[in-house]
Formats: structure tokens, sequence, C-alpha cells
């Protein structure tokens, strides 16, 4: 059993965020049951898929607005989320491997098939999104929700992924407004 949340991090694998562990009942290996980053282990709990993750966590939070009770507003935010997994994070997963990722860990130079595969899927997402938000703020009506931080979670490695973000004035707008919240630029220096 733990005395703190865990957030296993894939910028820091094996070990914590950084919030500190009171003591440890499992190792990483013993729970990432899906072989992938994030985990949380909360008082032998484990959970992961970020999303999920998320929910969780906002759920536990008595009075917050990020993650709304009503039927409606947690159905607007589940169909970003889901619409993240299944249209926005392919693109960025491609480009992110191949420009970023396979630099990083020495495998060899971007394949080109793979990045204009990459483009495309990113490309027909940041449109659907940068139109979505051309005339709000946020992206789901009840204001700064878990859609915007996971949505914009995969873009803060734009640059080394090379996502092809120009043209789209809504969607940066949008990002820098996430990454000038106060959370964000906490959570930014933890990972850096
Ligand atoms: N849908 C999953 C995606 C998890 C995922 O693909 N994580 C990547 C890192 S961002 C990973 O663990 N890749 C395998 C590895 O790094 O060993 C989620 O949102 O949690």
């Amino acid at each position: 059993m733990t005395d703190a949340i865990t957030i296993q991090n894939p910028r820091n694998r094996g070990g914590s965020t950084g919030h500190v562990l009171a003591k440890r009942s499992v190792t990483f290996t013993e729970i990432r049951t899906n072989h992938r980053v994030p985990v949380l282990e909360h008082d032998g709990f484990v959970l992961w898929e970020s999303y999920a993750i998320m929910q969780y966590l906002a759920d536990m939070v008595a009075d917050q607005t990020i993650y709304p009770i009503s039927p409606r507003s947690r159905a607007d935010i589940n169909r970003w989320l889901f619409w993240c997994g299944q249209y926005f994070m392919p693109g960025v997963a491609i480009l992110n491997w191949e420009n970023s990722i396979k630099k990083m860990i020495g495998i060899g130079p971007a394949d080109p098939l793979e990045v204009a595969r990459g483009e495309s899927l990113f490309l027909d997402a940041a449109k659907i999104l940068d139109e979505h938000l051309g005339d709000r703020e946020w992206i789901c009506d009840t204001g700064l929700s878990l859609a915007d931080l996971a949505i914009a979670a995969p873009l803060a490695d734009q640059h080394s992924a090379k996502l092809p973000m120009e043209g789209r004035p809504n969607l940066q707008r949008w990002l820098k407004q996430v990454q000038a919240l106060d959370s964000w630029k906490k959570t930014q220096a933890d990972v850096q």
C-alpha cells in the first residue's frame, strides 16, 4: 500500500513523477499490464490509460470544474477524449516516433512514408479541432476541462515531433492559452 498517488511518467520510467512515495507495494513491471505508461497506483488500485487516470483523479476532488458531473457536460468531454485517442493521437504518435524518438534513441532516420502518413492523419484531425475552436475559448462549453488538458499534452512535443501546425490559428491560440495556465507551467517544470 502507498501513502501517495504514484503516476509512472514516460520521461522518468520506473520512477515516480516527483510525488514522494512513503512506501511502494508493487514494482512497475508488475503493474504495466498494457506495457505502456502512464500507470497510476493508488492504495493498491492500479489504473492505466491516461484519460481513465485523469477522470479518476478529477473524480476524487470535491467541487472540481474540469470534469463536471452533469451527464451532458461529461458526454461532451468524453466525446473529445475518445476523439483524441481515436483520431488525433495516431498522427501525433507516428510523427513523434519518426521525427523525435528515433533520433533520441539512435535507431536511424525518419521513414518518409511514415512521416507522410503521420502528417496526413495529423492534418485531418488538426483541421477539425481548429475549426471547432474558431468561436470558442476552450474545447467544451463548460470551460477548461480534461479535454483541453488531454489534447494539449502531446502538443508539448510539437517542435521535436515536427507537427504541422502552421495555418491553424485557432489551434495555436488555444494551445498558448493552455500552456499559460499556472497548473500547466507547474507540471511542465516537474517533467523537464
Ligand atoms: N492510450 C494510452 C497510450 C499509452 C502509450 O502509448 N504510452 C507510450 C508513451 S507516451 C508508451 O508507453 N510506449 C511504450 C514505451 O515507451 O515503452 C494512454 O493514453 O495511456
